[in-house]
């Protein structure tokens, strides 16, 4: 394991590289302007996510829940994807299989133009009712900043994935088969610790990847990861696309 900038060994499997897979977390968009929620920075000191992000905490408390969605909702609607997305979408044109695996429900991968992204945690600008799931749009949801209600009674709750709840089924195996074909493989902005995302990383080193980590700090993934590079997202994406391409 190396810490530093840009080794031989990611420019030369980089150049070569037909298959890549890049894991995201909150860090690649808080450049952008978004709270992450832990590590350095991490703006949730107020509520682990652990609390907010859980049915049970959404039936006990929905005003409270949903006025947390609704703050994070209109963060994102003034914000704009970062060069880190952008970087991400250069690479995405240059390797035949290129895939945007992300734990972020903030859609600015999507927005920066990214054509494949499996979303893993939802999409917060999805919106469905708990007994019907009726979908709801978001124009629909942003014209009340209170809790809305179906037309069957039932609560709207957002399009994420909380814990204690299954991911996607399709966009999960989709992931676990593109981190256990990739040539290498990235994490990036993330702190590795929500299950079962963070053992991409661990399945794609299994089946051969090299696995480099983007992050401010040191995560639980850095001991495994093949190179840790320490530094902005944003900063370090565009430079070693600048580097390779
Ligand atoms: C499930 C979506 C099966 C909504 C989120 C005990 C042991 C192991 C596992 C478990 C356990 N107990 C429970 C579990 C399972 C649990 C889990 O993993 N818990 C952990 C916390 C222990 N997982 C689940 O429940 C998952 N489902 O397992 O299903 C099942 C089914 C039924 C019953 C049981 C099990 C579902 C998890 C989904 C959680 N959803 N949110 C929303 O957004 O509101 S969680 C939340 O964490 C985020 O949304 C995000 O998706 C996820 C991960 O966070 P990160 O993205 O990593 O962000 P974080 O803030 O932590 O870190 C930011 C990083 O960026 C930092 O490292 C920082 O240094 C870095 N950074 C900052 N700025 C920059 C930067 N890096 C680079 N550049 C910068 N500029
Ligand atoms: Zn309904």
């Amino acid at each position: 394991m190396k810490i530093n900038m840009f080794s031989q060994q990611i420019l030369s499997k980089l150049k070569k590289a037909q298959n890549v897979a890049v894991l995201t977390g909150a860090g690649i968009s808080a450049e952008s302007g978004v709270p992450t929620f832990r590590g350095e920075g991490g703006l949730w000191k107020k509520f682990r996510p652990e609390e907010l992000a859980n049915f049970d905490a959404f039936i006990k408390n929905p005003d409270l829940v949903w006025e947390w969605y609704h703050y994070r909702r209109q963060i994102i609607s003034k914000i704009q994807p970062n060069p880190g997305h952008y970087a991400l979408v250069e690479m995405e044109r240059r390797h035949k299989n290129f895939v945007v695996i992300t734990q972020n429900v903030d859609n600015l991968h999507q927005r920066a133009g990214s054509k494949l992204v499996y979303e893993l945690h939802g999409n917060i600008e999805r919106n469905y009712c708990i007994d019907c799931t009726k979908d709801f749009s978001n124009q629909e949801i942003n014209e009340t900043k209170n809790i809305l209600r179906c037309n069957c009674g039932g609560l709207v709750r957002p399009g994420v994935v909380w814990f204690g709840e299954s991911l996607p089924m399709e966009q999960w195996n989709a992931s676990v088969q593109a981190a256990e074909t990739a040539e290498i493989f990235f994490s990036i902005g993330t702190s590795a610790i929500v299950y079962p995302a963070a053992s991409l990383p661990i399945i794609a080193k299994r089946a051969g990847a090299y696995v480099v980590e983007i992050n401010l700090e040191r995560t639980e993934l850095s001991y495994d990861a093949d190179e840790v590079i320490l530094g902005k997202s944003g900063e370090i994406i565009p430079k070693l696309v600048q580097t390779y391409l």
